[in-house]
C-alpha cells in the first residue's frame, strides 16, 4: 500500500466513523410543561428513557414545537430522577419555557412537516361519527361533545386524516367543562353511565371511512370504583423523523397525568413512549 492510498483509506475510515456516530445519534424527546423526558429515537426506532437518557448530553438544545407551530428553542440539562411522587419518571430542567410549546425535540430534521388545521366541533358529520362509535362500544344514547377535531395527514400520502377529541361525564361541574381548554381539571367523581373521554382517529382506507380508537375511556354503565380520565390530542408532531406523524396525547384525572405519542398505522395503533406522574 503507498502513501497516498493509505491516506485516503484513513480519511475514509475518518468519514465513515463520523456518519455511524451521526446515524448513531439518540434525538431526545421532552415535554415542556413539565420538563419530563420520554427518551427519545435513534435511527427510527423509539428508544425508552432509562437508556435514552444516559445518551444524553449536560446541555442539550432542543426544538420546542405547539400544535400548529414551532414556538422556538431552548436548551436543558441531563434527565434526573423527578423524585417524590413519581422517582421513576426522569425530567431535566428548562433554559425557558416557550409559550404554547408542548414537546421539545432534540434533532436536525423538521417535526412538523404538516401542520394539523382546527376544524370547527360543530360539523354534523363528526358529530354523527362520534355517537355512531359510542354506539358501537355499547352507549345507547351518546351525549356527544366534542372538545377538538383536527385535519392532518399523517403519513404524507396526500389524503388527510381526522383526529377527534371528544369528552363528557355528564356533570354541571365547572371543573369537568373541556370545551375550548386543552388542560381543563378532570372530574372527580366517579363516572357515570353513558360518560367517556374518547380520542378517535378516521381515516379513509380503499375508499371507506375507518374510525379507530387511538385511546380513551369509554362507561358504558357506571363506574365507582375508578378516577376518570379526559384525553386531548396536545400534538401531531414526526418525533423520529421516519416522515411520519405521531399523535400526542395528554391524559389527566384529579390528581395526575399522562402524556403518550402514538404510532398510528392504518393496521394498527400502539404507543411509542409515554410519561406520567400522579400522586
Ligand atoms: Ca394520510
Ligand atoms: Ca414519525
Amino acid at each position: 500500500m503507498n502513501v497516498k492510498t493509505a491516506a485516503a483509506l484513513i480519511s475514509f475510515l475518518a468519514l465513515s466513523n463520523a456518519a455511524t456516530t451521526s446515524a448513531a445519534d439518540v434525538h431526545p424527546i421532552i415535554e415542556i410543561e413539565t420538563g419530563y423526558f420520554f427518551g427519545g429515537s435513534q435511527s427510527g426506532k423509539w428508544i425508552k428513557a432509562n437508556r435514552a437518557s444516559k445518551l444524553t448530553g449536560e446541555k442539550t438544545t432542543y426544538q420546542v414545537y405547539g400544535l400548529t407551530k414551532q414556538a422556538g428553542q431552548i436548551t436543558a440539562g441531563k434527565p434526573k430522577s423527578a423524585d417524590e411522587p413519581c422517582p421513576d419518571t426522569l425530567m431535566v430542567s428548562l433554559s425557558s419555557k416557550p409559550q404554547d410549546g408542548v414537546i421539545g425535540l432534540a434533532a436536525p430534521w423538521n417535526a412538523l412537516p404538516r401542520t394539523p388545521a382546527v376544524a370547527d366541533v360543530t360539523q354534523s358529520v363528526y358529530q354523527d361519527a362520534v355517537r355512531d362509535f359510542l354506539k358501537t362500544r355499547g352507549v345507547a344514547d351518546p351525549k356527544v361533545r366534542i372538545t377538538r377535531i383536527l385535519r392532518v395527514d399523517l403519513e404524507g400520502d396526500g389524503e388527510e386524516e381526522v383526529l377527534i377529541s371528544a369528552t363528557n361525564y355528564l356533570t354541571n361541574e365547572k371543573s369537568a367543562d373541556t370545551s375550548g381548554a386543552l388542560f381543563p381539571e378532570a372530574p372527580i367523581q366517579a363516572p357515570k353511565q353513558g360518560s367517556y373521554s374518547i380520542v378517535i382517529l378516521r381515516r379513509v382506507v380503499d375508499g371507506n371511512v375507518q374510525t379507530k380508537l387511538v385511546t380513551g375511556e369509554i362507561y358504558a354503565r357506571a363506574d365507582e370504583s375508578v378516577a376518570p380520565n379526559v384525553y386531548n390530542v396536545a400534538a401531531v408532531l414526526d418525533l423520529n423523523g421516519d416522515g411520519k406523524l405521531e399523535v400526542i396525547v395528554h391524559s389527566f384525572y384529579y390528581e395526575g397525568g399522562q402524556t403518550t405519542i402514538y404510532r398510528c398505522e392504518p393496521d394498527k395503533i400502539e404507543a411509542a413512549l409515554s410519561v406520567e406522574c400522579g400522586a
